[in-house]
């Protein structure tokens, strides 16, 4: 068993009618829930922030969702709240087959650093501990589905890859953001990391 499927962030928060909904996001469904049928090994991300999170424009004066501030780690982009812990929109879209999954890992939980990608926070140094997980269990192999591919996905995938797994993208099981060129630069940023991407 060598190879997992990754479905990042399939919450309601990123479907139509969510806090910041990824256009289309629900469409990937049918598609993601056939793969999670495909693979021995699923695991599931969701986005997990506290109510005060430093990445919410919310809690920076004068801040508006969609810009860029610096943090302490680099730059940020500001969202609308969205993902907080407890809430209907941090549940994972209804219709996701959550009973494939093994193992779910939360991201984004520290208020003062943001966590797009699967395995480390945006410091880009603390770990989340799925590198070693999938280590341990013999995993070598990656595919990546789920929301939003210029953010979560593709950052995860570009993690991967710089830890040595194989890593491929399959785009029709995801959708973008899509903010200033966000996904033209993902996709070149893959494509040079050697992420796979297929249809
Ligand atoms: C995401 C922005 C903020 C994502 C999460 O899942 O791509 N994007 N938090
Ligand atoms: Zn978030």
């Amino acid at each position: 068993m060598t190879k997992a499927l990754i479905v990042i962030d399939v919450q309601n928060d990123f479907c139509p009618g969510g806090a910041l909904a990824v256009s289309e996001g629900d469409e990937i469904l049918p598609r993601v829930n056939t793969l999670m049928t495909e693979f021995d090994t699923v695991v599931l991300t969701q986005d997990w922030h506290p109510a005060d999170h430093s990445s919410f424009a919310s809690q920076h004066e004068g801040g508006a969702p969609f810009t860029q501030v610096h943090m302490e780690y680099g730059l940020q982009t500001l969202w609308p709240d969205h993902c907080v812990q407890g809430s209907k929109g941090a549940e994972f879209h209804p219709d996701l087959a959550v009973d494939r999954a093994q193992l779910i890992i939360r991201k984004g939980f520290r208020r003062g650093v943001d966590s797009y990608s699967a395995f480390f926070e945006n410091d880009h140094k603390t770990p989340t501990g799925l590198a070693g997980y999938l280590r341990d269990r013999g995993v070598e192999d990656l595919t990546f589905v789920g929301l939003a591919t210029d953010f979560c996905v593709a950052w995860s995938a570009l993690d991967a890859a710089k830890l040595g797994f194989r890593a491929t993208v399959i785009e029709g099981a995801c959708r973008a953001i899509d903010l200033d060129g966000s996904l033209q630069e993902a996709h070149s940023e893959m494509r040079s990391a050697g992420v796979k991407l297929e249809a």
